[in-house]
């Protein structure tokens, strides 16, 4: 493999309703998406789920760019590879920058997996045909609001509901759902709007046996979730503290978390997430694919992932159309009864629409 050409694109596409989360609301999604060329033709797509601004981490669309067009880009190409495992090797002396990093290498994974003849699924050592899903809801307006769209989800089949919680949205909004919905999987996204005092009002939450809470604590404090997971019943997912199968090393041997989100795009890409998977295979620590708003890129990426043996847990990796009026490949993802079912062709397993990445590229940039 020897990567000649990259083209980066900033998309910016309608959701077709807002989502808010203890930090704020989206109304669109800006983000890039990058389209690399081997020397033998082979194309490739990437998409970096770093947001328009850095609530959710340090990343943004603009510094993904800068990383991207000054640092990697002019590291990966023209490089010789037998593998995308490399790319990471190649990238090590950058640091951080996680989201940029894995842009490039989702796309080298794209390759890679045509060129084998094999899905991206097989490439990473998936064997699973169909993947389990749930659906992540953000703060609504009220709590009606709210149990009107999980009646409608749960009828859809999706096979775990998760809710985005915040300070004055969590007690009562729990005990509501927990009430109408006696027997569904639900849990309980915080994206670190709590503190250690709060512990108290989060005991609360163990009364409606959700099957996890994730990130209520600091994006950077494993050692006041290992004290929070000590006063708790409700298993603790880590989402945004987790960067790496070191993080995850530390937070499992701390007891900081009994359950790991993995998001590609925060972990650095696809094999730094294959390690992640690995180790909490290892450790008895079950696993499953968080979602960042993914265009159908990102979201083909995240169905490949989830057919690891050790995504026990149903993932955020919805429909397409749970998101988009119109998705930018062919066919969308549809989950349909709560599983998505696994392409087999060769690379992500979608095509991508071009028309309709056209449609929504707002700036374009490329580079040799
Ligand atoms: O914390 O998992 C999160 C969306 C944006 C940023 C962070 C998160 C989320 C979600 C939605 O929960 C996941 C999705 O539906 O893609
Ligand atoms: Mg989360």
């Amino acid at each position: 493999m020897k990567i000649t050409d990259i083209t980066i694109r900033h998309l910016k596409m309608k959701l077709k309703a807002p989502f808010t989360t203890s930090f704020g609301t989206f109304t669109d999604k800006d983000f890039l998406l990058l389209e690399a060329r081997d020397e033998d033709g082979t194309i490739g797509w990437g998409e970096s789920v770093a947001f328009h601004s850095p609530w959710y981490n340090e990343e943004t669309l603009q510094t993904n760019w800068h990383m991207l067009e000054d640092f990697l880009i002019p590291l990966l190409l023209n490089k010789e590879m037998n593998h995308p495992d490399e790319v990471s090797e190649l990238f090590a002396p950058i640091r951080k920058n996680n989201m940029a990093k894995s842009t490039i290498e989702g796309a080298v994974w794209d390759i890679y997996a045509q060129q084998t003849n094999q899905s991206l699924a097989s490439a990473l050592g998936g064997k699973k045909e169909k993947i389990e899903v749930g659906i992540s809801i953000g703060i609504q307006k009220s709590i009606d609001d709210l149990v009107a769209l999980v009646d409608e989800y749960v009828n859809e089949g999706y096979k775990r509901i998760k809710v985005k919680i915040k300070p004055g949205w969590d007690v009562e909004v729990m005990r509501t759902l927990r009430e109408k919905f006696p027997d569904v999987a639900i849990m309980a996204d915080a994206n670190s709007a709590y503190r250690l005092e709060d512990a108290e009002l989060l005991k609360k939450l163990d009364g409606f046996n959700l099957t996890m809470i994730e990130q209520p604590l600091a994006s950077d404090d494993i050692i006041d979730h290992a004290k929070l997971q000590k006063m708790l019943k409700t298993p603790i997912c880590l989402d945004e503290s987790i960067h790496s199968v070191e993080d995850a090393r530390k937070a499992v041997e701390l007891g900081s978390t009994k359950i790991i989100n993995i998001k590609i795009g925060r972990v650095g890409g696809l094999t730094e997430a294959r390690k992640i998977h690995d180790y909490c295979k290892a450790n008895g620590i079950p696993v499953w694919c968080g979602g960042m708003l993914e265009s159908g890129i990102g979201r083909a990426h995240n169905v490949a992932l989830t057919t690891l043996s050790n995504f026990i847990l149903p993932g955020d990796t919805a429909s397409s159309n749970r998101y988009w009026e119109k998705d930018i490949i062919l066919p969308e993802v549809v989950a349909e009864n709560g599983y998505i079912q696994v392409p087999q062709t060769a690379g992500i397993g979608y095509e991508v629409d071009l028309d309709a990445v056209d449609e929504f590229t707002v700036a374009k940039k490329h580079y040799k």
